[in-house]
């Protein structure tokens, strides 16, 4: 009998930190966990078993197909926006194919165990184009379905990944005979950045808001490289969590649609450091503008439509601005800090 299980891929990443302890407090879950980097000493009790490898890595996958009975695929490995610049075609490999590798290790398990895989999937505002500074403030909140023009590899990475997911779950080999033996269930959330009191997120261009915090914690002067009025909606990890276990969790019927946005809070690059301020007086912001990473954040929405979300799956963020830095970043980062 093999063994039922929920895959996370990218499992050491910002997202999975936050997922795998949630996760492996419900009843009944076994996580098994896939990253390329070794996984952090502090989540392996969660897990049932962590594999570090590639998603590239077709035989890894095919082993894991034999060996468990997958539920549900969390695939929140991903090259981010500011990284995947400098080397787009190796981005496009993870991003795109590493995607598809996941997708067809679904619908695999979905045709062993003749039964729904559910996947989820974090896509990210960077799905988003708008075609600058004066469009963005004009447009204000945009829906799912507006200003899909992304600038950047990893955005246009996101996006076909969510119509490869659509097309897996819905029209994959559509031609064949026994074509309705495969079902993945596709679910897809559109993240605004994210900030986490407990991790530090590599090779994003959001990662100013995370950065500014996490500096002003460690007493270290901060360049941060966009404009001071850039802005761009965010949420704290917590609630980047919760949505992705409400998602999981909703009834298939009450899904409306594939892809939701979900936000919580976009202020300003100095509303954010003002807030620091706050908690942390001493703390330093030099602004040394980066014109190409500053130009990748005007092509992003300064605030995005999650109604949908809101009515299909009841979705609501827990943490607003001021009780997001007050309740759980500030103090957190600030044990974190201390202890170190
Ligand atoms: C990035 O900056 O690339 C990510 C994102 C907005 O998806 N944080």
């Amino acid at each position: 009998m093999r063994k039922e299980v929920v895959l996370i891929t990218g499992a050491n990443g910002e997202i999975g930190h936050g997922l795998i302890t949630h996760l492996s407090a419900l009843n009944n879950i076994q996580i098994v966990a896939l990253d390329v980097q070794p996984l952090d000493d502090e989540l392996k009790p969660y897990c049932h078993r962590f594999i570090q490898g590639d998603i590239l890595d077709q035989m890894l996958l095919g082993r894991l197909v034999v060996e468990y009975e997958i539920r549900t695929i969390y695939h929140l490995a991903s090259i981010l926006s500011t990284k995947a610049e400098y080397n787009p075609e190796t981005a496009h490999r993870v991003n795109v194919e590493g995607t598809m590798n996941l997708l067809r290790l679904a619908v695999e398990q979905s045709q062993w165990q003749g039964k729904s895989v559910k996947f989820i999937y974090p896509s990210s505002i960077a799905t988003y184009g708008v075609s600058g500074l004066e469009e963005k403030k004009r447009v204000g909140k945009v829906h799912e379905d507006q200003y899909l023009e992304p600038i950047t590899m990893y955005g246009c990475n996101k996006l076909y990944c969510e119509h490869l997911g659509r097309y897996y779950a819905r029209h994959y080999r559509q031609l064949a005979a026994d074509s309705s033996s495969t079902t993945i269930d596709f679910r897809c959330i559109r993240f605004p950045g994210l900030i986490s009191a407990f991790t530090i997120p590599t090779g994003g261009t959001s990662d100013y808001a995370p950065e500014m915090i996490h500096y002003a914690a460690q007493n270290i002067p901060y360049n941060c490289f966009v404009r001071q009025d850039t802005r761009l909606p965010f949420m704290v990890m917590p609630d980047a969590v919760k949505s992705l276990l409400k998602l999981w969790e909703a009834p298939r019927e009450a899904l409306t649609q594939s892809i939701y946005n979900v936000t919580s809070f976009n202020p300003t690059a100095d509303e954010i450091f003002q807030q620091v301020k706050k908690y942390f007086p001493e703390a330093i912001n030099n602004c040394v503008v980066d014109e190409s990473r500053q130009k990748i954040v005007d092509s992003w929405p300064e605030d995005i439509d999650d109604s949908a979300a809101r009515k299909d799956w009841d979705w609501k963020p827990d943490y607003d601005f001021e009780r997001g830095f007050n309740d759980y970043l500030f103090p957190n980062i600030e044990k974190e800090y201390n202890q170190s």
